[in-house]
């Protein structure tokens, strides 16, 4: 028996009950399969001091100096990831063409100002020194619907057909880079079809080279900026007429996000100046700079909080197998509907900060602002301060806050940021830790330590550890945060709503006998009872252009979702339990954000203004999900 297509969503074609399934039952019994070779405790914390990525130096200026350009490749190298006398892990990241010293993982952070257009040409570099493609470093199921260069042209951006079950994927490497929380032409958003392989020398006959959609937005790139695409490439201009803000960018291949994340590639990219920002020396800094001389003391830091595993080797450790999350051995194909290789969730066993495990950092007794990064593939955060400092969080994914706000703890879902301020004031000679609460499983809401155990104290909860025993370099004249006055920066919310949208979350069960296992996440329209669409299910969120949406997101799962939608910055309206009253929404989600935490059993409402024509998506971001059908494609205009 084959198992097509239609088959599979046959099985996400599913009934409210059969809709909510256990999944974190089924987790908790793999987390004692101790299958990463690597223990977490034997890791040595606090002995590697934080790295704070350096501003990526510019290729060049273009245009009459109007434009900031970089010429940015993902290359493969080793980075010591482990503590001094461990392995070394080799990674994947972003470097700067020709400039081993922009190395990192994660990337060296794009620092653009508002107004001021940055252009990338985003190299394909995972080849080896004779211009032979590497393979990916992790397992990739082949079953999924997915990139799927193998396919050719024909057969690309689909869900392929066995007969028997496959082993991983081991062919060149598709990529497309996403810069999440941006606000460009759609042929510049990194779309999940728009990938391209290295321009290697031994890509295998038949095999597609670019996805579906690379074609058409490099004809229209080229029409817009005139830039060309070169093989291996795909040049993007991101225009920064949005509020300065925290934005990141990081992989989106169709079916493959979740494996070409976990190796490595992300940075940040901070967008500055504009109507929305704070004049200089108002807010704690300063944060790197281009050009910066070595040693320079940095008061805003970008914290990129991701979780992994690693095998004694100091290799990256992901699941190859389905076995690894419930047991389940098979059969896969043919006989069942599960995917032999694809794991629900992926929850690693060691905490990093900015590429490094349990950093520690050198402080002053005086403010910091700290630009918090969620980059785990489905860990949810709780991050707490030990002592109890607490933080001013000001700002989020879409820019401020309307006001500052005091929290003594951060809830921070996949591809979240909180932009905080932490006073360290008065605290000379004290540690202080960060902590994690959050999880060890997926997250359905509710207190550590009431409704789910709190991540494992020795390992996951634990993150990074501040010492106060910097001397003062200098008074800090920054402005307390409980002064600061936000309201002016803000950015606007959306107008008045001009369509309401109803749309769900659902879980699809497997359909094999004795077996219930979670095969799909999915997303879906709902009318009454919910609908549950695949990626390749003919588009139903039509906006059009000026439109101020509010969409209602029913999620009927077990689990709660961070859900983006890209290209614009929403605002949280209010959340609903299924038959019960509504509630504002959480004091930090009061300014506009990109991706908002879908709670199950409730309605999580938000809304945008939709001002740019486009084929975009909206998915789930624990990217376990987003890679098997929780992503729908959706078009403005
Ligand atoms: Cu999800």
């Amino acid at each position: 028996m084959r198992l097509s297509r239609r088959q599979f969503l046959g099985a996400g074609a599913v009934t409210g009950a059969s809709l909510l399934l256990p999944w974190h039952v089924r987790l908790q019994r793999v987390l004692t399969q101790a299958t990463p070779t690597l223990d977490p405790t034997s890791i040595p914390k606090y002995v590697t001091p934080l790295v704070v990525p350096p501003a990526m130096p510019r290729t060049a200026t273009i245009k009459a100096g109007t434009i900031d350009y970089y010429v940015i490749a993902v290359v493969q190298f080793a980075q010591q990831i482990l503590p001094a006398g461990l392995p070394r892990t080799r990674v994947w990241s972003y470097q700067l063409r020709n400039a081993q010293g922009t190395r990192n993982y994660p990337a060296f952070t794009i620092e653009a100002r508002a107004g001021r257009p940055v252009r990338v040409q985003w190299i394909n570099g995972l080849v080896d020194a004779a211009g032979n493609y590497l393979p990916h470093i992790l397992p990739i199921d082949p079953t999924l619907h997915w990139a799927n260069p193998p396919g050719g042209v024909a057969g690309r951006d689909a869900r392929p057909t066995f007969a028997a079950t496959p082993g991983a994927y081991t062919g060149p490497v598709p990529i497309v880079t996403h810069l999440h929380g941006g606000h460009n032409r759609e042929e510049h958003d990194g779309y999940p079809e728009a990938w391209y392989l290295p321009a290697a020398a031994n890509i295998p006959a038949g095999y597609a080279t670019v996805g579906s959609l690379y074609e058409e937005f490099k004809a229209k790139s080229q029409a817009a900026t005139g830039a060309v695409w070169a093989p291996g490439t795909a040049v993007f201009e991101y225009d920064n007429q949005q509020p300065a803000s925290t934005l990141w960018f990081h992989d989106h291949t169709l079916g493959m996000t979740r494996a070409n994340v976990y190796a490595g590639p992300a940075g940040f990219y901070l967008l500055r100046g504009g109507a929305n920002d704070l004049p200089a020396g108002v807010l704690p800094g300063p944060a790197p700079a281009r050009g910066d001389p070595a040693g320079r003391r940095y008061y805003e830091l970008p914290l990129a909080i991701q979780d992994r595993s690693f095998d004694a080797d100091g290799s990256l450790f992901y699941p190859g197998s389905r076995a690894f999350f419930d047991g389940f051995q098979g059969p896969y194909i043919p006989g069942s509907d599960v995917p032999p290789l694809w794991n629900p969730e992926v929850f690693g066993n060691a905490m990093l900060v900015n590429g490094k495990t349990w950093p520690f950092l050198q402080v002053e007794p005086r403010r910091y602002r700290l630009r918090l990064l969620n980059g785990c593939n489905g860990r949810f955060l709780i991050l707490r301060l030990d002592p109890a400092l607490g933080f001013w969080q000001i700002g989020a994914e879409g820019g401020f806050l309307p006001a500052p706000v005091q929290l003594d703890q951060l809830l921070l879902g996949p591809a979240e940021r909180a932009d905080v301020i932490v006073d360290f004031t008065g605290r000379a000679g004290q540690t202080v830790r960060l902590r994690n609460l959050g999880p060890d499983e997926p997250f359905g809401g509710g207190t550590p330590g009431v409704d789910f155990d709190p991540a494992n104290p020795a390992t996951t909860g634990q993150v990074l550890e501040f010492r106060v025993t910097l001397p003062l370099s200098g008074e800090d004249t920054s402005t307390p945060p409980d002064e600061l006055n936000l309201g002016t920066v803000a950015p606007a919310k959306p107008g008045a709503t001009t369509n309401t949208r109803q749309v769900s979350l659902n879980e699809a069960a497997s359909t094999f006998g004795g077996f219930d296992g979670p095969v799909a996440a999915l997303l879906g329209t709902m009318n009454g009872t919910p609908s549950p669409l695949g990626w390749g299910d003919p588009i139903t969120e039509h906006v059009r252009v000026g439109a101020v949406e509010e969409w209602a997101m029913h999620n009927f799962t077990e689990d709660a979702h961070p859900i983006h939608i890209h290209e614009i910055q929403f605002q949280v309206v209010n959340r609903q339990p299924f038959g019960g009253e509504a509630f504002g929404p959480e004091s930090w989600e009061t300014g506009l954000k990109d991706t908002v935490v879908a709670y199950p059993g409730q309605i999580t409402r938000v809304k945008a203004h939709y001002d740019r024509a486009g084929l975009f998506v909206w998915h789930c971001h624990i990217v376990e999900h987003e890679d098997n059908e929780m992503m729908r494609p959706y078009r403005i205009g």
